[in-house]
């Protein structure tokens, strides 16, 4: 097939997946999500295409149609699940990228899968790109494949965004192949973060891990000039506020305070089950604000666990870790049919997700450390009452935009507790003040705002 497509997508996962149709059959259904959302007017309108890995290790599907954009899919073989996804992915980057919450493992045979892995992808993006289109790659799982379509095309042009925090040098320079990963990221043109400090890492890395020049947001690799800035992501804010809206889910929020026997206070979590979103230390806050009543006697936390990455050591570990600290508040301080933990270790519609944000007086985000966090907004844009309170960790991407929110040190405990006391005591005529400020910000910088940024800096400056 020759190449047709003036923009090109390049992101780990497709956005569809892969399921049975009723008579046996593979079928497409959407994973829908904001970059996807974000994405596609301009991917009609230009003749997009998507390439990404279908999510499972069956054989690669190549081009298709689904959904009404054109797909390619990447298959990764079993031994490629393990040593790259499991692997160096999950089990080397993401801690690696999060502070080292958890310890990066280093393994050369994850390295070799994560090489042979990205140019599987870089080779599929060259084959679909028409000459001088524009490729805009996705995050950490694809560090290497700006350069490795550098190298073939010389006439395209190339955007990178890492949705997760890049660390700062101290940390990356772990990293036994840190040269190999600058090199890979900066064959783009244009290197988008989520965070202004997270620019600044990465061209700290720049100078240390591979002696290049930097002037201002500007590395200089030969006779190229590559830009590195933030991009804050962001959520379709309208969208979710029209599902919000809805009868039918405003009817389902109240039947949930209902279920939970009409407390005062609703406490809301929603998180994958990850350990950079510290849910362990929301539960320690919790059951000791429990302890000493100060938070009366009527009120629930409703924690959201979306089971994610379940193979992975780490995350075992973790599973067990929260699911023991709920029962040992639930066994203290449950009477019969009313557990002051509802956790939920299932993932949810949107709609169930917008009912939820409604029925809760305060979002918990205590995250030890996250690249943006997308809940938080999804809160904001869900409370078009302007009623609710937002606990916010300082150590989100989040932090710097929602000025409104109740921030904390997620490792300070007693300082968790008297915030969490502060949000849930909140005056309405305060909780509105700040909800108000919020949802400016998150209605005036969606996740169309943050595309059509980073692909106007692309065109201008890349
Ligand atoms: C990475 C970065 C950055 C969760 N459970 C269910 C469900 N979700 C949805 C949420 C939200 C999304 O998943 C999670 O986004 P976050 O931003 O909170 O976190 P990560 O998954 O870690 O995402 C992060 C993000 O990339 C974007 O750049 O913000 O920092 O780590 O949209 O609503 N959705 C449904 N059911 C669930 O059970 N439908």
């Amino acid at each position: 097939m020759s190449p047709i497509h003036k923009f090109v997508v390049v992101s780990s996962r497709l956005p569809v997946d892969r399921a049975e149709g009723p008579d046996g059959a593979a079928e497409w259904r959407p994973s829908p999500g904001g970059l996807v959302s974000a994405l596609e007017p301009v991917m009609r309108e230009s003749g997009g295409v998507w390439i990404g890995w279908t999510g499972d290790t069956g054989p690669a599907p190549g081009p298709f149609r689904a959904n009404d954009l054109d797909l390619v899919g990447i298959g990764l073989s079993a031994e490629q699940f393990r040593d790259y996804y499991e692997g160096f992915c999950n089990a080397t980057l993401w801690p690696l990228y999060h502070d080292v919450i958890a310890p990066p493992a280093f393994h050369r045979r994850w390295w070799d899968a994560y090489v042979t892995v990205n140019r599987a992808f870089a080779q599929a993006a060259v084959d679909q790109a028409a000459p001088g289109a524009t490729i805009w790659v996705h995050d950490y799982q694809l560090q290497l494949v700006p350069q490795l379509i550098r190298e073939q095309r010389s006439d395209v042009r190339i955007g990178f965004f890492n949705h997760i925090p890049f660390p700062g040098y101290e940390i990356f320079a772990q990293l036994p192949w840190r040269r190999q990963v600058i090199t890979g990221l900066l064959g783009a043109d244009l290197l988008g973060f989520q965070r202004r400090a997270d620019a600044t890492n990465f061209l700290r890395a720049c100078r240390r891990a591979a002696g290049l020049v930097t002037r201002g947001s500007a590395v200089r690799v030969g006779d190229r000039e590559v830009q590195a800035a933030a991009f804050p992501i962001s959520i379709d804010a309208e969208a979710l506020e029209q599902i919000a809206r809805r009868e039918d889910v405003r009817k389902r929020a109240t039947e949930i305070r209902l279920a939970l026997d009409e407390p005062d206070t609703v406490l809301l979590g929603i998180d994958r089950l990850d350990y950079t979103k510290g849910i362990p230390v929301r539960l320690r806050a919790y059951g000791e604000l429990l302890r000493e009543g100060r938070l009366g006697p009527r009120v629930v936390l409703v924690q959201v666990a979306s089971p994610s990455r379940e193979r992975v050591g780490a995350y075992q570990v973790l599973r067990d870790d929260v699911e023991l600290a709920v029962s040992r508040i639930n066994g203290e301080h449950a009477e019969v049919g009313n557990p002051p933990v509802h956790y939920l270790h299932q993932a949810y519609p949107r709609e169930e997700m917008a009912a939820l944000y409604l029925a809760a007086d305060v979002m918990l985000v205590t995250s030890l450390r996250d690249g943006m966090n997308l809940v938080a907004k999804e809160y904001v844009a869900c409370r078009y009452d302007e009623s609710g309170a937002l606990v916010l960790s300082e150590f989100t991407g989040t932090a710097d935009e929602l000025s409104g929110a109740f921030l904390v040190n997620p490792h300070d405990i007693d300082g968790l507790k008297d915030t969490i006391v502060r949000a849930a005591t909140i005056s309405p005529a305060d909780a509105r003040r700040r909800m108000r400020l919020m949802r400016r910000r998150v209605r005036e910088h969606d996740v169309a705002y943050w595309a059509r940024s980073f692909l106007g800096t692309l065109e201008r400056d890349g």
